[in-house]
């Protein structure tokens, strides 16, 4: 897969084909998938709609908790994005118990077509407690997933190298967890042509 096929990919189409609330209502397990997971406010939609270059593709919220379904896209016939609901959006009655393990993750655990989880971290705020608990959960789950960092134009260079390094260190101790990490920015589209390649070399031919 060269980097010419892999923006020929994310060039072409890319429509919405699904939306659910419950994990018995997920989309056939046609095509391979790869899923966007992390607190509210991460930049998921965001980092959806830059990759495809569609500005509205995956809604963006500035409200944090706003996309409570998982929003499917199929991109060109050959896999599938999942969008999912944010995990750190728990008001006092609501636990992060409740709203990530319901459905986010019986999605991640049963769901054979996965080819591939992104966990986005925003880098202004680093790990926290909340996507280390993901990443425990992906890890039991042996699903393997790259930690990505989002809104990287928000740090000065020096904070940026250390909040990868940071990240890379975070990678280290997570046995599902690429050691490599991405970087990205959704709004001055950098880091993206690296997540690209990877997510069309798991594309279906
Ligand atoms: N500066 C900056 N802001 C971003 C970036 N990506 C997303 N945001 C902002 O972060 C907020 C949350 O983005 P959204 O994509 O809705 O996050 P989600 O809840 O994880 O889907 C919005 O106000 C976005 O405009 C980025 O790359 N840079
Ligand atoms: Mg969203």
């Amino acid at each position: 897969m060269t980097d010419e096929a892999a923006r020929k990919l994310f060039a072409g189409p890319c429509d919405f084909i699904w939306g659910a609330s419950a994990v018995d209502n997920l989309p056939p397990e046609k095509l391979p998938e790869v899923a966007f997971v992390g607190r509210s406010n991460a930049g998921k939609s965001s980092l959806v709609n830059a990759l495809t270059g569609r500005k509205t593709l995956a809604r963006v919220s500035n409200t944090p908790g706003r996309t409570r379904q998982i929003n499917f896209f199929d991109l060109g016939g050959r896999i599938v994005l999942a969008d999912l609901p944010g995990y750190g959006y728990a008001r006092a009655s609501r636990s992060l118990a409740e709203e990530w393990q319901s459905l986010i993750f019986a999605y991640l655990r049963g769901r054979a077509n996965l080819a591939r989880v992104f966990v986005l971290i925003d880098a202004r705020r680093g790990t926290m407690d909340t996507d280390r608990e993901a990443c425990t959960l992906l890890d039991q789950a042996a699903v393997s997933y790259v930690l990505t960092l989002t809104k990287i134009d928000q740090l000065s260079p020096g904070e940026r190298t250390e909040a990868e390094r940071a990240l890379s260190d975070e990678a280290g101790r997570h046995t599902a967890a690429y050691p490599q990490i991405f970087s990205t920015s959704a709004l001055k589209a950098l880091g993206l042509d690296a997540l690209k390649a990877h997510i069309a070399a798991l594309a279906a031919n």
